[in-house]
């Protein structure tokens, strides 16, 4: 979808976005099914990286425990068994490192990990930093189902968030994780102080992928004391600012799953409702994310309970693969709405 499309739609009013995402949703995806996944970090903390929001950049002071080593494998399939027993069915494992080299021992225990976690019946997501083809190709011989790598904003206001890395190193990356054939999940940050037009930038980034990511995260930003980003105090994006970002996700990638990620805990259950209906159809269940908390467990499985949503299974098709995007004869889902394919209750 281009930049025009992009602010075409999000001039609407909110509540027509929404009607036209629901129908593209109903469409594209199976509507009533939430994907869950379980986030761990498997080491923590001393990033060389300084990325404004995060808590585990070296270059901050967030009071952050640095992990010396990788989480031991056999404490990552309990958690990863915790998180199969508790509903997930995919398990994301974060590592603060700048990026991952075949022949390091610790990417070599990555691959291990990988493979213990596939043996469960879980889909498995890794996102280590940047990597190149031998590393995504090692990752994909290993089973690793996803790969996240987000872009945060758009390629304009990267630099006014990261120094250490490019938005075209992040590109770079994706590209190998793409054409590895391992399913790509690239989302943003709303809140780091940026415009309307820089959300619209991301997505039209996003959108012109090939193939366009699996999964999209939407992450509100959690101030983490200490970073750049807590002393530049933007003003936090609410509730119906999320839904429109939702939205317009959900029509710039009508197959992908949206996620719901940082920051959900501070939606209220109709919030998250109106996202449910506006596209999101992901969250993350549990008690953290990876060094910030997360909404209760207990609070969301009552919420999906709640709303009629019932939790995809592991590597369950979710969109409708036949569904022509873009064609002459046809013109983008959200311009024709076509009638909602939500499976009968
Ligand atoms: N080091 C890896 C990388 O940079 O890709 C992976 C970990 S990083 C924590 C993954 C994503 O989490 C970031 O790209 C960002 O979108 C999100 N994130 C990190 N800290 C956040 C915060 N304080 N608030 C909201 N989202 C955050
Ligand atoms: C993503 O987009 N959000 C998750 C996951 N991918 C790795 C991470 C959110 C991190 C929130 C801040 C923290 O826990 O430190
Ligand atoms: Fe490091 Fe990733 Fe945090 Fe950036 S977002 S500082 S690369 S862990």
């Amino acid at each position: 979808m281009t930049y025009d499309e992009l602010k075409t739609l999000s001039e609407l009013p909110l509540l027509l976005l929404v009607e036209r995402a629901h129908a593209v949703h109903c469409r594209c995806r199976s509507f009533g099914k939430v994907q869950v996944c379980t986030l761990v970090s498997l080491k923590t903390g001393n990033c060389s990286e300084d990325c404004a929001y995060c808590a585990q950049s070296a270059r901050h002071h967030t009071g952050v425990v640095a992990d010396k080593a990788l989480m031991p494998k056999e404490q990552v399939i309990n958690r990863a068994m915790e998180a199969k027993a508790a509903g997930a069915t995919r398990f994301c494992m974060g590592a603060a490192w700048r990026g991952v080299r075949l022949g390091d021992p610790r990417f070599d225990e990555v691959l291990d990990i990988v493979r213990a976690v596939r043996a469960l019946g879980l889909e498995v997501c890794a996102t280590l930093g940047m990597l190149g083809e031998a590393e995504a190709e090692a990752l994909r011989e290993a089973g690793l189902s996803a790969y996240n790598h987000n872009l945060d904003t758009s390629r304009e206001y990267y630099p006014s968030i990261v120094t250490s890395h490019t938005y075209e190193d992040r590109l770079e990356t994706i590209g190998h994780i793409n054409r590895a054939g391992i399913k790509l999940c690239c989302g943003g940050i709303i809140g780091l102080g940026e415009s309307v037009q820089d959300r619209l930038r991301l997505l039209e980034t996003v959108s012109s992928l090939d193939p366009q990511p699996e999964s999209f995260p939407i992450n509100a930003l959690i101030t983490i004391p200490g970073t750049p980003m807590s002393r530049r105090r933007p003003d936090a994006p609410d509730a119906l600012e999320t839904v429109r970002m939702v939205a317009l996700a959900r029509l710039a990638l009508p197959h992908s799953h949206v996620r719901l990620s940082a920051g959900r805990e501070r939606l209220s259950p109709e919030g998250q409702a109106l996202c449910f209906y506006a596209g999101a159809d992901s969250l993350f269940l549990g008690e953290r994310l990876l060094t910030a908390p997360n909404a209760a467990p207990e609070k969301d499985l009552e919420l999906l309970r709640r709303l009629g949503l019932q939790a995809e299974l592991p590597d369950e098709p979710t969109s409708a693969p036949g569904t022509p995007l873009y064609s002459d004869d046809e013109p983008h889902p959200c311009f024709n709405p076509g009638p909602c394919s939500a499976p009968p209750q």
